[in-house]
C-alpha cells in the first residue's frame, strides 16, 4: 500500500524533487481568509461572534470563557488524564526552564560595550485546534515555553464546540486550568488569528500568535504576519524514520501508523538500507492498521503520495535523504543510532533508537511537539523558550570610545553616501572627526 522509491543507485542531484511530500495550498486559502480578517479588524468582537455562529454554529454571549467553566472542566477531568497532563507539564517545564537565556555583555573596546538583553514577548495568543483534533497536549507544548520565557499575558483560544455548550473541548479547558491560564476564548479558524492580531473589546491585541491549526489558521497567519508575530504555519504532521537491518519492523510499522493517525494528509516516510526490512514493514502494516481505530484515515495517509519507503544503499546516503527531507520528526533506528543522529543536520526533532518513539515526544519526553513541517526544519526550530524572547542589543559607549570609533563610522558613512550619519558623530566633537 505504501509506495516505494528506489535510490540504491546514485542519489539524484535534487533529492527534494523525488521525495514524497504533502502539498498544502495555503495560497489558495488566502482569498477566503482576507474578508474574514478585515471584518474582525473593523467590527471587532461582534464580527468574531458572528463568524463563530456561521462556522461553528454557536451563539456566544462573549468570546471569553467564564472562569467557572475552566475550573469546572478541571474538577470533572478523568484523574488518569489529569495525572498524565501533570507529568507532561512537569517534564516539559524541566526542559524548557533550561532554555532560559541569560543576558550577556561584550566589552567591545575599553568604554564600549554591547549587552544582549533577553526580553519576553508581552502578550501571546495560543491557538489550540478543536474539532477532530483535540490536543490538550498541544496546550502544554504552547503554554509551557511561553510561561518559562516569562510572557506576562497569555490567552488561549480554541474553537467553540456545539456539543459542549459552545465552550472549547473540556479537556482543553482543564489543561488550561492545570497550567494556570485564566484567559481562554471560544474562537477558532482565521477569525481567532485576526482577533489576536487586531484585538477586540473582549480580547486585547496580542504581539504574537502561536500554535498549530488547519489551513484557514495557516492562511490567516500568513496574511497577518508582520502585524502579529507568528511561530510557523504548521502543515500536516510528518514522521521520517532512518533504519537499517537492525531495526524491528513491528516498531517501525507502529511508529509510521502513529503519526499517520493524525490526518489523511499526514506523511510517513521510511528511509532504509534494507530491502528485507522494507518488505517486513510492508507485511506488518495491514495487520496493525486493521487493529487500530482510525484505520481508514491511516490507510489514506500511508497510501497517499506524501508517504513512502525510500531504499538507499548506505546509511550515509540515508542521511543525505533525511537531510533533504528535513522531517518534522526523525527517528533513527540503526546500529550506532546515537552516532548516526549526531550527523543529522535537518530535522524538527530527532528520536534515537528503539525506545524513543515519536509518541513519547508527543506527550511525555519533555521535548516540544510543535515542530517545523513541510521541510521548514532546514531553517527553523520547534517551539521553545527562545520563540517567546527577543534579544535586545543595548549599546553603551563613552565619549572616548566613540572618539575612537568615529573615523571608521565616518569612512563607512561617506562610502555609503550617507554623510548625515557621519555628521551625527562629528556634532559631538565640534564637527571634527576626532583622530
Ligand atoms: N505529533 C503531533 C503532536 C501530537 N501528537 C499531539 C499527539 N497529540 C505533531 O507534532
Ligand atoms: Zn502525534
Amino acid at each position: 500500500m505504501i509506495s516505494r522509491i528506489d535510490l540504491r543507485g546514485s542519489l539524484p542531484g535534487d533529492l527534494r524533487e523525488v521525495l514524497p511530500r504533502a502539498e498544502l495550498d495555503v495560497e489558495a486559502a488566502l482569498e477566503k481568509v482576507r474578508p474574514i480578517c478585515e471584518d474582525v479588524r473593523h467590527r471587532g468582537a461582534v464580527a468574531v461572534r458572528e463568524l463563530t455562529a456561521r462556522f461553528d454554529g454557536v451563539e456566544l454571549a462573549s468570546t471569553r470563557v467564564p472562569a467557572a467553566e475552566i475550573s469546572r472542566a478541571l474538577d470533572e477531568l478523568d484523574p488518569a488524564v489529569r495525572a498524565a497532563l501533570e507529568e507532561s507539564i512537569r517534564r516539559a517545564r524541566l526542559v524548557h526552564r533550561d532554555q532560559r537565556r541569560t543576558d550577556t555583555t561584550t566589552q567591545v573596546v575599553p568604554g564600549g560595550s554591547v549587552t544582549e538583553r533577553w526580553v519576553p514577548v508581552g502578550r501571546v495568543g495560543l491557538y489550540v485546534p478543536g474539532g477532530r483534533a483535540v490536543y490538550p497536549s498541544s496546550v502544554v507544548m504552547n503554554v509551557v515555553p511561553a510561561q518559562e520565557a516569562g510572557v506576562r499575558s497569555l490567552a488561549v483560544t480554541s474553537p467553540a464546540q456545539k456539543e459542549f455548550g459552545g465552550l472549547p473541548h473540556p479537556t482543553i479547558l482543564a489543561a488550561c486550568a492545570l497550567l494556570g491560564v485564566e484567559e481562554v476564548h471560544a474562537v477558532g479558524g482565521a477569525q481567532a488569528v485576526a482577533m489576536f492580531a487586531y484585538g477586540t473589546e473582549e480580547c486585547p491585541r496580542a504581539d504574537m500568535v502561536t500554535g498549530p491549526g488547519n489551513i484557514w489558521v495557516a492562511a490567516a497567519k500568513r496574511l497577518l504576519k508582520g502585524r502579529i508575530g507568528i511561530d510557523s504555519e504548521a502543515g500536516p504532521t510528518e514522521i521520517a524514520i532512518l533504519a537499517d537491518e537492525t531495526a524491528d519492523p513491528v516498531h517501525i510499522a507502529a511508529d509510521l501508523i502513529s503519526q499517520a493517525e493524525h490526518d489523511v494528509i499526514a506523511a510517513a516516510v521510511l528511509v532504509t538500507t534494507s530491502a528485507e526490512l522494507a518488505d517486513a514493514v510492508d507485511k506488518e502494516l495491514p495487520g496493525q492498521i486493521a487493529a487500530t481505530r482510525h484505520s481508514e484515515r491511516i490507510t489514506e495517509a500511508l497510501s497517499g503520495r506524501q508517504s513512502g519507503i525510500v531504499l538507499v544503499s548506505s546509511v550515509g546516503d540515508g542521511l543525505e535523504v533525511v537531510d533533504a527531507y528535513a522531517a518534522e520528526h526523525l527517528e533513527i533506528q540503526t546500529a550506532d543510532a546515537r552516532e548516526v543522529a549526531a550527523r543529522v543536520r535537518n530535522a524538527g526533532a530527532i528520536f534515537i533508537g528503539p525506545y524513543a518513539p515519536v509518541s513519547l515526544g508527543d506527550y511525555m519526553a519533555g521535548s516540544n511537539h510543535v515542530l517545523p513541517t513541510g521541510g521548514c526544519a532546514c531553517h527553523s526550530s520547534g517551539l521553545s523558550v527562545q520563540t517567546f524572547l527577543r534579544g535586545i542589543h543595548v549599546v553603551d559607549y563613552t565619549r572616548e570610545a566613540l572618539a575612537e570609533a568615529a573615523p571608521y563610522v565616518c569612512a563607512l558613512a561617506d562610502a555609503e553616501d550617507l554623510p548625515a550619519h557621519g555628521a551625527a558623530i562629528r556634532a559631538r566633537f565640534d564637527w571634527e572627526v576626532p583622530s
